[in-house]
């Protein structure tokens, strides 16, 4: 296969989970050797709610710190925050004007993040447009992203298409890249509900960043299903289904694997051994990321980052500008 350009983004609105890193992150790291990848911290679309600024700059800095912690070599990839590319708020917003009301008024995020607010900012309404302009930018083919992200890439493909239809050949239409297994890890106290770092009960996720104990008591307290079998159904059994999907991603073993090993015993031996390996699993990742943020070499990765990012960014803004009739700049000779 050719190289293939790769973007996602990861909001820093809250410890990162064990969702984001199985969805997510893990498929962020299988992709970097082969392709050539951009992976950024999106601040600008954690701000579509509201955030604390001490907690926003802390969050910011921990989750480029995790993505470098969780193998990411920026030699490789291009790690940064949107924040420093000022092409993506520039392209966001002539996305939003292409965007339609009532296709944003489908997007199931916005409709669950919205449910029961008093006051809804507007960004949190227009976030997709964003969210196309974030991956359009790059010329991008590959976006790995959990399941919950499906609907905003199907919207991001339409609004590329439509732009081409109007302006002419401008972006490459982008595909969703989901792991098979773990695109959507539920929540540890409602197996009908995804596991989110924005969740105000810190017993409902496992963060990336949680104590071994954190990890044992949150998987000894987790939601299971009635009966005792360690079977896969996550119609009929979402809670130990999604137990098993977790198990089966921090531990490298397959689903039938799992089911095998554990025929004839109850779920308390099946959470114990978990516990185990979902720290096992996170031990090497904790320790190198208190090592990277006690060196301090985030600040130079990022702005290495955001200069490869914007090298890109900014030449395919021109040429958007150039195709929707924008008049450039005229140039002042020097002398
Ligand atoms: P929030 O709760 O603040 O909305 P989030 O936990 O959903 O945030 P995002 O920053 O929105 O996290 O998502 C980062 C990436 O992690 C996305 O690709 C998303 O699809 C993926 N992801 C988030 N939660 C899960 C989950 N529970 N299972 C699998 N993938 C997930
Ligand atoms: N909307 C995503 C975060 C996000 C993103 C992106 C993911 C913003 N821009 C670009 C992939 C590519 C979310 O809520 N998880």
């Amino acid at each position: 296969m050719s190289k293939l350009r790769v973007l996602s983004g990861i909001q820093p609105s809250g410890k990162l989970t064990l969702g984001n890193y199985i969805g997510a992150m893990k498929n962020f790291v299988a992709l970097q050797h082969e392709h050539d990848c951009f992976f950024m911290v999106v601040d600008l679309h954690a701000v579509t709610v509201p955030q604390e600024p001490a907690a926003l700059r802390e969050q910011s800095e921990a989750v480029a710190a995790l993505f470098v912690a969780a193998g990411l070599d920026p030699a490789h990839a291009a790690i940064f925050m949107q924040s420093h590319v000022s092409a993506h708020a520039e392209l966001g917003w002539l996305m939003t004007t292409l965007s339609y009301m009532g296709e944003l008024e489908r997007m199931t995020q916005f409709k669950d993040k919205s449910e029961g607010k008093e006051a809804i900012g507007a960004g949190l309404f227009v976030y997709p447009s964003l969210m196309a302009a974030d991956i359009l930018l790059y010329n991008t083919n590959l976006v790995p992203v959990g399941d919950d992200q499906k609907q905003h890439l199907e919207l991001t493909r339409d609004l590329a298409g439509r732009f081409n239809y109007r302006f002419g050949e401008t972006f490459v239409i982008p595909e969703p890249y989901i792991p098979k297994v773990g695109a959507r890890i539920m929540s540890l106290d409602d197996g009908t509900k995804k596991m989110s770092k924005s969740s105000p009960n810190a017993g409902s996720y496992i963060a990336l960043l949680d104590t071994p104990d954190e990890i044992r008591k949150k998987i000894a307290r987790a939601k299971t299903d009635t009966g005792r079998d360690i079977v896969f159904d996550a119609q009929n059994k979402p809670e130990i289904s999604n137990l098993m999907s977790i198990y089966a991603q921090c531990s490298g073993q397959s689903l039938e694997q799992i089911q095998a090993a554990y025929e004839g015993q109850g779920y308390g031996a099946f959470k114990k051994d978990l516990a185990e390996v979902v720290v096992g699993a996170l031990a090497p990742l904790q320790a190198k990321y208190n090592e990277i943020r006690s060196s301090g070499a985030i600040g130079e990765i990022l702005q290495a980052g955001a200069e490869r990012a914007s090298a890109v960014a900014e030449q395919t803004l021109a040429k958007v500008k150039e195709a929707m009739g924008f008049l450039p700049p005229v140039r002042r000779r020097k002398g």
